[in-house]
């Protein structure tokens, strides 16, 4: 996250931190954010996760209620093993643009339960199916991400920053993104480009509040560089995916 703050977990409770699995449990290596949407699903980017992946055995884990990257509050966390991984079977990029942008990962239950809500864990609620929200209107991303484009080390801290959405044909105007914008995804940015997603970003949470709710709107997709001015972030729109989401959550 560019030019946001640190935030507490307890102000993102849906936040997952994916990890790749080393070769042991103390040498986890950070990939991506994610949000957890029912107990033991969370809804992710698909282009976090390696290309033709269908089973995750012992690849990825998933840590809820982490505040920070590199130190273990047992008191907050809760970590789990992925038992399945579920990309989108359109999810495309093909033309460099994520289209379809989406997976979900199964957690794997320890001793018949996932996710357990606390004050640091909780689920997102999805927002209804192609409820669209007016140009302007101000969202919130959270990520363990990078702080500066550039940088080689991702964030400490969990950081939280605001970004406004963008109309769809400012962002397909060629000053901006042109013809990379689909339909699946929206843009979001600040006036003055202060404030954006960033490299390690990636799969987690843009949560807007529409009717007093708290709802998950996007996933943190792409962008060019991070808070270079026209290139704002780009989202996939999770209102295209309430029925796919619904279909696969609901195998298990
Ligand atoms: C990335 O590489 C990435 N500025 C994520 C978000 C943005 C750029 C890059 C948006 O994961």
């Amino acid at each position: 996250i560019v030019g946001g703050t640190i935030a507490a977990i307890q102000s993102h409770p849906w936040m997952a931190a994916i990890f790749w699995n080393g070769r042991r449990p103390t040498e986890r290596v950070f990939h991506c954010g994610g949000s957890l949407i029912s107990s033991c699903w969370v809804l992710t980017a698909a282009h976090c996760l390696p290309d033709g992946f269908h089973t995750a055995a012992q690849t990825l884990s998933v840590t809820l209620g982490k505040n920070a990257i590199n130190e273990t509050d047992v008191t907050k966390e809760q970590t789990f093993q992925v038992e399945e991984v579920i990309i989108h079977p359109e999810f495309d990029n093909s033309e460099g643009n994520f289209n379809n942008d989406i997976a979900l990962l199964r957690l794997q239950a320890i001793k018949g339960q996932c996710a357990q809500e606390s004050g640091s864990v909780r689920t997102v609620c999805l927002p209804p199916a192609n409820r669209a929200l007016r140009t302007g209107t101000s969202c919130e991303i959270a990520g363990y991400g990078k702080e500066e484009e550039g940088l080689w080390y991702n964030s400490q801290y969990l950081r939280q920053a605001k970004v406004e959405l963008l109309a769809h044909d400012i962002c397909s105007d060629k000053e901006y993104y042109g013809n990379m914008i689909t339909e699946n995804m929206f843009c979001a940015g600040k006036p003055d480009w202060s404030q954006d997603a960033c490299k390690g970003d990636s799969g987690g949470p843009m949560v807007c509040e529409v009717d007093n709710r708290i709802s998950l709107f996007g996933i943190v997709s792409w962008g060019e560089g991070c808070s270079r001015a026209f290139r704002p972030g780009v989202y996939t729109t999770v209102t295209k995916y309430n029925r796919w989401i619904e279909e696969n959550c609901l195998s298990s």
